[in-house]
Order: structure tokens, then C-alpha cells, then sequence
């Protein structure tokens, strides 16, 4: 089970928004999603704020999914090597995640946890307890990318978080 954070500086914001130009051309596209993903300290420091947002999502292929990644976006804008999801505790993806159980869940998988993209335009926010904003915490999303999938897990675009 992932570790509540409970030491997140308050008013820290991570922003990351995805870029006008895909690196792949994955499947049929009608243009290129955009969206961005917001991340907030809490008040009481515990865990983080998430705001997302998604909109001009392919026709076919979803749901989609999104998940924070390890690494960072190289500049060539490559999304594959942005490696695998965040997973401080080694949970691996299998098996599925319950989100009942968000603790159960690797740290990072964002659609697991809170639900898969499945409108267009898309928008949720939720708060969660095992994120954190503080540079070299494994658990931090600060230094690393999120990464909006197919439901074939086929990787569509990618950004990283400032
Ligand atoms: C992990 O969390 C689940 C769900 O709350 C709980 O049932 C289980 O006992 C926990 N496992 C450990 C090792 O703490
Ligand atoms: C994944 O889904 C997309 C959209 O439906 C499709 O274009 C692509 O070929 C699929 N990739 C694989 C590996 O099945
Ligand atoms: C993208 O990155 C992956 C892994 O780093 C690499 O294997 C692949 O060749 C790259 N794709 C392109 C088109 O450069
Ligand atoms: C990440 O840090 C937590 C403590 O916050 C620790 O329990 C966990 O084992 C660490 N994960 C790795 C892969 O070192
Ligand atoms: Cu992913």
C-alpha cells in the first residue's frame, strides 16, 4: 500500500500541458488532444489537488487513460521515453487497480485511481493522499511527465510537469 504524504508544502502548484504537435501519429486522429493536468498542495499538506482537463480526444480507441509517468519527456517529445508509471512501492500494473482501494494502486495510475477519460471534453479534480510535490520524494510528481493513453495502453501524447 502506498504512504500518505502528509509533509507537502502549502502553495506549491505543478502544471503540465500537453503540446499542439503529437511525436507519434497514433491511429486515426481528428487533431490532437489537449489538456493539461494541475497539481496543488492541500492546505493541511496531506496529499495533493488534482485538476484535469482533456478535450478534441480521438473517435475510437477509448476509453482513454492517464497515468503519471517516471521519467520526463525527452526534447524530441518521445513519449515512450517517459519509461513506466510512477510505482514507488513496486506494485506492478497487474492486477488491475481497485479504485476502491486508491492505496492498493500504483502511485501514478491517475485512471486506475479516479476514473478513465470517458467524454470529450473531459474534466474531473480530486484529492490524493499519495502524491507528492517535494523534489526526490519517489512518490513526487515534480521531475516527472504524464502520458494519455488508448485503451490498448497505445500511447497518444505526453507532457511534463514545470
Ligand atoms: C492495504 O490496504 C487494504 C485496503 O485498505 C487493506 O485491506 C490491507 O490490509 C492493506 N495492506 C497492508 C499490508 O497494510
Ligand atoms: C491501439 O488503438 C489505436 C486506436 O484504436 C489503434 O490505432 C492502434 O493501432 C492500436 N494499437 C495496437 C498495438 O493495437
Ligand atoms: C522513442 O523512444 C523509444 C524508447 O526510448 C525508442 O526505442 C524509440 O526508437 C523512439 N522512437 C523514435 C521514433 O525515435
Ligand atoms: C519509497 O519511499 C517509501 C517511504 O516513503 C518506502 O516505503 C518505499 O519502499 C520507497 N520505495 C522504493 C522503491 O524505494
Ligand atoms: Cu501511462
Amino acid at each position: 500500500n502506498a504512504s500518505v504524504i502528509t509533509d507537502n508544502p502549502v502553495g506549491l502548484e505543478a502544471v503540465a500541458t500537453l503540446p499542439d504537435e503529437l511525436f507519434f501519429t497514433a491511429g486515426t486522429l481528428d487533431g490532437n488532444v489537449k489538456g493539461s493536468i494541475s497539481v496543488k498542495s492541500s492546505a493541511n499538506g496531506i496529499g495533493v489537488e488534482y485538476k484535469v482537463s482533456f478535450s478534441n480526444l480521438p473517435k475510437d480507441g477509448g476509453p482513454f487513460l492517464y497515468h503519471i509517468h517516471e521519467k520526463k519527456v525527452p526534447n524530441d517529445g518521445n513519449c515512450t521515453s517517459t519509461a513506466a508509471h510512477l510505482d514507488p512501492f513496486v506494485r506492478g500494473e497487474m492486477p488491475t487497480c481497485e479504485s476502491k482501494f486508491p492505496q492498493t494502486c500504483q502511485v501514478g495510475d491517475l485512471s486506475g485511481k479516479y476514473g478513465k477519460i470517458t467524454s470529450d471534453p473531459f474534466e474531473a479534480t480530486y484529492h490524493d493522499e499519495f502524491s507528492s510535490l517535494i523534489a526526490g520524494n519517489n512518490a513526487s510528481i515534480v521531475d516527472r511527465s504524464f502520458v494519455v493513453h488508448f485503451s490498448n495502453k497505445t500511447r497518444i501524447s505526453c507532457a511534463n510537469f514545470a
